[in-house]
């Protein structure tokens, strides 16, 4: 068994048909407040990030948990998929790690089918990979090295 590597929930990413709508709801139901709105073409995704813990009070997590909404900006890419398929709900699951490289070796290396093999660029700066969900009891998980605090 290899060393444990996650060292915290970083996101839950949720699919929504309705960015701004949803975020109003997540606002006015929990409080919570928008710290990040990008959009990524390459994902066909636009979305917001809303901090639940700034991690601070944490500083051994390497960073803070949010919630991340996200609307497709096409039907057929992941989200506009999943929507379809699935309607309105939680999409992925991201995790903190202190070395995303590192983690996808050594979780590629059990056997763990990789969407990304190599990390790229994701919400906040932070280096992210995707590994599958069809290998990991249904749940399509997110690796993320939060960027350095400035
Ligand atoms: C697809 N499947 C899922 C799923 N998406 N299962 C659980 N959760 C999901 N989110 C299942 C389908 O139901 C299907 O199952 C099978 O996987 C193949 O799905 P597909 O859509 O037909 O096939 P692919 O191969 O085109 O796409 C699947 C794949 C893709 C996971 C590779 O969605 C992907 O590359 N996802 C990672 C990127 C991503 O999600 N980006 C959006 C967020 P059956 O049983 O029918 O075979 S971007 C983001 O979040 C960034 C900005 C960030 O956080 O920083």
């Amino acid at each position: 068994m290899p060393a444990a590597m996650l060292t915290r929930i970083d996101h839950v990413g949720i699919a929504c048909r309705d960015l701004d709508a949803t975020v109003a709801l997540y606002e006015s139901t929990f409080g919570l407040t928008v710290v990040a709105r990008e959009t990524h073409e390459d994902q066909g995704v636009r979305e917001a990030m809303l901090v639940v813990a700034d991690g601070r009070d944490n500083p051994a997590a390497l960073g803070g948990s949010y919630v991340q909404l996200l609307e497709p900006l096409r039907e057929d890419s992941p989200v506009g998929k999943f929507l379809a398929r699935n309607g309105e709900g939680v999409h992925h699951i991201g995790y903190g790690v202190a070395d995303v490289g590192a983690a996808l070796a050594t979780i590629g290396a059990s056997g763990i089918r990789l969407v990304d093999e190599r990390p790229r660029h994701g919400s906040m700066g932070a280096s992210i990979a995707f590994l599958h969900p069809k290998d990991l009891g249904g749940v399509l998980t997110e690796l993320v090295q939060a960027a350095p605090a400035t």
